[in-house]
């Protein structure tokens, strides 16, 4: 076997078990939880390329939509009370939100391998925050926790 063939040998393989790691991770829309009322649980999350993310509508009166993506990023926008699913296909920081609660700070973020648009990022939280009347700090506290 040349070098080149069991290169390409080893990266198909390397491929494929990471395809088959990929994780899936669930975050519980809540209205208690340790973070307070109305709260996504973990609502920052650090995951891999390929990885799942599955909000599960633990209490019923919530839904999870993406509100920023990097470039090319996966959306997505779940019903009131029902569960959903994306999974993360490029890297970045992704920020959603609870529609009827983002007054309230029921917000989250997901950091997808490198943050790549952490800037973007943070500007958008800027125009989020503004439309938060409680638990504002949240956000801010979720965007410090990425690396
Ligand atoms: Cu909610």
């Amino acid at each position: 076997m040349s070098s080149t063939t069991l290169r390409s040998a080893l990266l198909a393989l390397v491929m494929a078990s990471t395809s088959a790691l990929a994780a899936d991770h669930e975050v519980k829309m809540l209205n208690q939880g340790k973070d307070g009322m109305m709260t996504f649980e973990p609502a920052f999350l650090n995951v891999a390329v390929g990885d799942t993310v599955t909000f599960l509508p633990t209490d019923m009166a919530h839904n999870s939509r993406s509100v920023l993506s990097p470039a090319e990023g996966d959306s997505w926008n779940g019903s009131m009370g029902e569960k959903v699913s994306v999974t993360l296909n490029k890297e970045g920081v992704y920020l959603y939100q609870c529609d009827p609660h983002l007054p309230l700070g029921m917000v989250g973020v997901i950091q997808v391998g490198q943050a790549g648009n952490l800037e973007d990022a943070k500007k958008h939280a800027q125009g989020m925050s503004e439309r938060i009347a409680v638990n504002k700090e949240r956000l801010s506290q979720y965007l410090d926790l990425i690396k």
